[in-house]
């Protein structure tokens, strides 16, 4: 690929209010990941081909050490996807075989809830918690700081949370487990995850 682009996010800024105000999205969106988009473009300018795909960079940056490439190349996917694992009057009832494959995996969708949310409350500084498939189609709990997420990992994100302060702090200060809980319960897009999901085990072309 020649070179990032920020997307357009899916709905209006005030589309997740009063879960999360059009200040945060507005920022968090046109600010925040326009500067990884941006700055992974410098990182990427003079590098031989870094792959095909934003998936491909994000993994060779990672094994070559370009820590500068991979941090924004890394928060651009992180983000693109962010904006899709949101909806307006989100959360709700899941797929079928998605809230099976939930069960199967955390014996019931609250605990997995629990889970999720303890994984995000408890991740220390800046970073991600990911709901993630495994290569054996096992689904569990990843917790990554700053950048880092599933694909260094080998492991399929199917939904993920940002918990860097940029994220909350605007709408919940520094009550983190509160935004953690309005995420899950009005916001998350259960369809996207679902989407991921049918998909299986990523399979990434270097
Ligand atoms: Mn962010």
């Amino acid at each position: 690929m020649s070179a990032f682009e920020l997307p357009e996010l899916p709905y209006a800024y005030d589309a997740l209010d009063p879960y999360m105000s059009a200040e945060t999205l507005e920022y968090h969106h046109d600010k925040h990941h326009k500067a990884y988009v941006d700055n992974g473009n410098k990182a990427l300018e003079g590098l031989v081909h870094m792959g095909d795909t934003l998936e491909a960079v994000v993994l060779n940056a990672h094994k070559s050490g370009n820590q500068g490439l991979f941090n924004n190349a890394g928060q651009h996917w992180n983000h693109t996807h962010f904006w899709n694992w949101m909806k307006p009057n989100g959360g709700g009832a899941l797929p079928g075989n998605l809230e099976k494959a939930i069960q199967d995996s955390f014996e019931s969708y609250d605990s997995f809830r629990v889970d999720f949310i303890q994984g995000g409350a408890s991740q220390f500084g800046s970073g991600w918690v990911w709901l993630v498939m495994n290569s054996d189609g096992k689904l569990e709990i990843l917790k990554t700081a700053n950048a880092d997420n599933p694909l260094t990992h080998g492991k399929t994100a199917l939904l993920g949370c940002d918990v860097w302060e940029h994220s909350y702090y605007i709408d919940y200060r520094n009550a983190r487990p509160k935004y953690l809980e309005a995420f899950i319960d009005h916001m998350v897009n259960w369809d996207y995850v679902a989407e991921l999901f049918e998909k299986g085990p990523l399979k990434i072309a270097a």
